[in-house]
């Protein structure tokens, strides 16, 4: 079988050759039901019967890897798919640089890449967990069905990781994918390993947003851990990668598309001030400082994904080759950092300062400014929505230090201009700057179902274009009655 197509004649669909590897065909096949009672468990609650317009991945080859068909998600053809192996690949930094890559892992770092497979992998069902119950709300069949295809997407990274598990990482990789499927989101006996998948994606702006910063750590992540070393883990994420756009896309789309229906119907009345707020809400849409709120929120918690500024952790894992910078082989410098330093924004005293840290120590906090300026170009598109509307309003990133758990300003209470408050005046200010509780019932009474083919929530403009270019009344989903 050819490495560029995927056997769809398999149990489980796959460009590894998997027939003849019969250990890890069988240890995949020993997890693969219990995957599928996690899915109807944990998955989309009441639309696990829909006939749902998805794209399943037939290739990975990023010219036409896509077909699109209805499908119930339990039968969705997860699959495993690398992108293909290149013979003359070198490990692109750190101290083996230069050497080929590895096709089975070095014993002396098999602890180190099986915390990070396992750590990549939680996420994964986290986000499906977080996301069930949204497509109750859906506030049409063209978002419900993006709903959908993400969180079959993200069903099938979780497979990726556990094949890796699997195949690499013997006795304890298998425990590990049972622990995959055991970790709930949320739970207080087992919850999901990082903060922010632990919390709840309530409404579609939540996870409007959660796609759009949440999903995009995912793809700094994962542009991370394709440089590495190992290179089946290197293929893998370059895989997932082509996926992740979809999910950016769903988040980008949607915060635009809200943004846009609350400019669109306050110019159509003339309410001029975005800060009349009740005037705004009777119109059945989202005011702009609430979603600046919202997106205070979202970016926070995606900020603590990057871990601390200063990590020995992120240090070892680059020296071992294992987790390189954003696009690494684009960047001209000697790829082993060990002369050179990178200013992290710290704590110094009681003021908020740059200082020059060992640029490997400071590798989490040089992805987490990638990731701030990929953040940053998205709100610049908003606002320019904004702007051509006519509103006089903008949207800005909070500045790091605001409402942190992780790192260096875990301590502290900030502004979203970054300015250092004291408990009590972060305490009254607190609803100003992140979503109150009414904020939150507000949003909860516009999430009326929408479920007509072509039509739309109030709160939400139609898309541009269809999925598949298909037409604007096209039948996303068909519910089962
Ligand atoms: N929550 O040295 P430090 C995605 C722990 S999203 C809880 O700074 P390091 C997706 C840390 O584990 C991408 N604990 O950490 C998106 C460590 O504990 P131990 C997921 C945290 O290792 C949407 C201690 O604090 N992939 O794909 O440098 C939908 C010291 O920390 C947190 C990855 O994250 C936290 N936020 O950096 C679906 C890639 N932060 O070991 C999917 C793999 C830190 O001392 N992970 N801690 O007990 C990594 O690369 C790194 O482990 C981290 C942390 C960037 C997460
Ligand atoms: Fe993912
Ligand atoms: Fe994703």
């Amino acid at each position: 079988m050819d490495l560029i197509n995927v056997d769809y004649r398999e149990k489980i669909p796959n460009n590894v050759n998997l027939t003849e590897d019969r250990r890890v065909l069988k240890a995949l096949e020993g997890w693969h039901p219990g995957y599928l009672d996690w899915w109807k468990d944990m998955g989309p609650e009441g639309f696990q019967e829909a006939m749902v317009y998805l794209r399943t991945a037939v290739s990975v080859d990023p010219k036409g890897w896509a077909k699109f068909d209805y499908v119930k998600m339990p039968e969705y053809r997860w699959g495993i798919l690398l992108a293909p192996q290149d013979e003359n690949r070198t490990v692109p930094f750190g101290k083996h640089k230069g050497e080929p890559a590895w096709q089975e892992i070095p014993g002396e770092y098999r602890a180190m890449l099986r915390r990070l497979v396992v750590i990549q992998g939680d996420t994964e069902p986290a986000s499906v967990e977080q996301q069930r119950y949204l497509g109750k709300t859906a506030p049409s069949l063209y978002d419900m069905r993006n709903l959908f295809q993400v969180n079959v997407e993200e069903g099938r990274h979780l497979w990726a990781m556990v094949y890796l598990l699997h195949k690499y990482f013997g006795r304890d990789g298998r425990e590990e994918a049972d622990e995959l499927l055991r970790r709930r989101s949320g739970s207080t006996d087992s919850p999901r390993m990082l903060g922010a998948f632990n919390e709840a994606t309530p409404d579609w702006l939540s996870f409007f947003m959660f796609t759009f910063f949440t999903d995009r750590d995912g793809k700094m992540q994962l542009e991370s851990l394709a440089q590495s070393g190992f290179d089946p883990l290197s293929r893998t994420c370059r895989f997932m990668l082509t996926e992740e756009a979809h999910h950016m896309f769903v988040g980008e789309t949607g915060i635009g598309r809200t943004v846009q229906r609350t400019c669109e119907a306050m110019k159509k009345v003339g309410v001029e001030d975005p800060h009349a707020i009740d005037k705004v809400r009777a119109l059945g849409v989202v005011d702009l400082p609430t979603i600046q709120k919202k997106l205070n929120l979202h970016y926070s918690l995606s900020l603590d994904l990057f871990g601390s500024e200063v990590s020995t952790n992120a240090a070892n894992a680059y020296n071992s080759g294992i987790k390189g910078r954003f696009r690494e082989t684009a960047i001209d410098d000697d790829h082993r950092l060990e002369n050179s330093t990178y200013p992290v924004l710290k704590m110094v005293g009681n003021e908020i300062k740059n200082v020059d840290e060992p640029a490997l120590t400071a590798l989490n906090m040089r992805l987490r400014d990638d990731y701030t300026r990929d953040c940053a170009k998205g709100i610049e598109r908003f606002n320019k929505i904004i702007e051509r509307s006519g509103v006089k309003f903008r949207l800005a990133l909070p500045h790091v230090a605001f409402h942190r758990q992780i790192g260096e300003f875990k301590n502290v209470e900030a502004t979203p201009a970054g300015v250092l408050l004291d408990t009590a005046s972060w305490n009254r200010e607190r609803d100003n700057y992140l979503p109150s509780s009414a904020d939150g019932d507000f949003i909860a009474s516009l999430m009326k179902p929408v479920t007509e083919p072509g039509q739309f929530a109030s709160w939400i403009s139609p898309p541009k274009v269809g999925i598949d270019n298909r037409p604007g009344d096209f039948e996303y989903v068909m519910i089962a009655a």
